[in-house]
């Protein structure tokens, strides 16, 4: 099944790539020549995956799906959340986002946080779907890890003894909140016979 995959974040790509794996033809917007500008101006992950993907398949045709995903911190009430890929402001970097997450941990002792992912689908027909998954972990007190991307090197997972960018990525694809998402999509997918 082909699907089109409305992102600029080439890490989400190539998650979605390895996540969907056979049976899937995950297209980018640059192999279709789409460079469009999408404001992500809702308020919740939910939101902004449908605006992305909803812009996306007017603009090309063909089913398209969208992430919008973020890494939510208890301490600080669930920010960055929505703003995470924005975080340190404008011209914002994964290491000035993970520097900040840092400078606004210290002296917390709650470091309880998630990464949410919710995936919208939105078929040629304008029907949609939204699907969602998390993973739960706490944040570090130093960055650790060379895989992933975004704020991998601060996401600590107990039971792995691992962040998520010290894990082999096969094994992040497998329990991530992306893939928990993902693995709902392909399931509803299955069913829906679009
Ligand atoms: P698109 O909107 O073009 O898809 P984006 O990077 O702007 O790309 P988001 O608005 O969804 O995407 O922001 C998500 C941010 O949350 C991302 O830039 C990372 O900083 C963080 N994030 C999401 N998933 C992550 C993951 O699996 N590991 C680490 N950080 C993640």
């Amino acid at each position: 099944m082909r699907l089109v995959v409305a992102t600029k974040n080439r890490n989400k790509l190539r998650e979605f790539r390895q996540i969907l794996g056979e049976g899937f033809e995950v297209v980018g917007m640059d192999e279709l020549g789409i460079d469009a500008e999408i404001v992500e101006d809702a308020d919740t992950f939910e939101g902004n995956a449908l605006k992305k993907a909803t812009e996306i398949a007017r603009l090309c045709g063909f089913t398209t799906v969208a992430d919008d995903s973020g890494i939510c911190v208890e301490a600080l009430s669930g920010a960055p959340g929505v703003y995470s890929a924005r975080y340190s402001g404008e011209g914002a970097t994964d290491l000035s986002n993970n520097l900040k997450l840092l400078r606004e941990m210290e002296g917390q002792e709650n470091r309880n946080a998630k990464f949410v992912c919710a995936i919208a689908v939105v078929f040629p027909d304008g029907t949609n779907k939204i699907l969602k998954g998390e993973l739960h972990g706490v944040i570090d007190f130093e960055m650790k890890g060379e895989n992933g991307f975004g704020y991998d090197v601060l996401f600590y997972l107990p039971e792995y003894k691992m962040t998520t960018a010290q894990l082999p990525p096969d094994l992040k694809n497998k329990i991530s909140h992306r893939a928990k998402a993902l693995g709902l999509l392909k399931e509803f997918l299955s069913h829906t016979g679009k």
